[in-house]
């Protein structure tokens, strides 16, 4: 498949706290940085993610007195999953992985900075209504296909890709540029959902375009 101007790569939360040794590290969360790598000489367009909570974060387990990483509670929004503290702004954690190297990427979009709720998608928070921003300014660069790499795949890569669709952009994951945090079927849960939802899955070496011989 070839890549064009109108194509736009999404590399989300390659950070530090996602990769092995991180404070939600995701099991061998930087081997996505070579697919990475590998896929982002084709595009003239690139938007990287990052996670950003403030401390005292909703999403952190830390915030719910009683409650432990990785359980779920109701909030005012729905059915939160409670994480280890992770991506504070300014801290180690929260900074992209010194291996990845993408100077040409043109935004930082930050999500997850609201203490009341928290973002996976890059496109909407998780009250589902949030916007973002990232759809106007896709919207206003003219670029309507999204290839999403990153962490992870279950979770923030994939409600991106969800809500691509919802917007009516077609999205392809690239699955081996993807790593998996797989928490109670969330693997099985999400591609359910890229069934119903018409996004589709493909390994990075289905692409072709600038800077390729093919
Ligand atoms: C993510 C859980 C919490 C992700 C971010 O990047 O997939 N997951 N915050
Ligand atoms: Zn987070």
């Amino acid at each position: 498949m070839r890549i064009d101007e109108h194509d736009v790569l999404i590399v989300t939360d390659v950070q530090n706290d996602f990769c092995p040794g991180g404070a939600l590290a995701v099991a061998d969360g930087d081997a996505v940085i070579d697919s990475i790598h590998r896929v982002a000489p084709h595009f003239e367009h690139i938007v990287l993610t990052q996670d950003w909570h403030p401390a005292h974060h909703t999403s952190f387990a830390s915030a719910h007195p009683g409650k432990q990483p990785f359980e779920q509670i109701e909030l005012s929004y729905g059915t939160q999953t409670l994480w280890p503290e992770h991506c504070i702004q300014e801290s180690k954690g929260a900074e992209f992985r010194a291996a990845l190297h993408l100077p040409q990427a043109e935004l930082i979009l930050r999500k997850g900075f609201d203490p009341q709720i928290d973002s996976y998608s890059a496109f909407f928070e998780n009250d589902r209504i949030t916007p973002t921003g990232l759809s106007g300014y896709l919207h206003e660069r003219k670029l309507t296909r999204v290839f999403l790499t990153g962490l992870a795949y279950d979770f923030c890569v994939g409600y991106s890709a969800l809500d691509a669709r919802r917007l009516g952009l077609p999205a392809f994951v690239l699955r081996d540029a993807c790593r998996a945090i797989n928490l109670n079927g969330s693997i099985a849960r999400m591609e359910a959902n890229f069934a119903k939802a018409g996004v589709t899955v493909i390994e990075v070496g289905a692409l072709s375009g600038r800077g390729s011989a093919t």
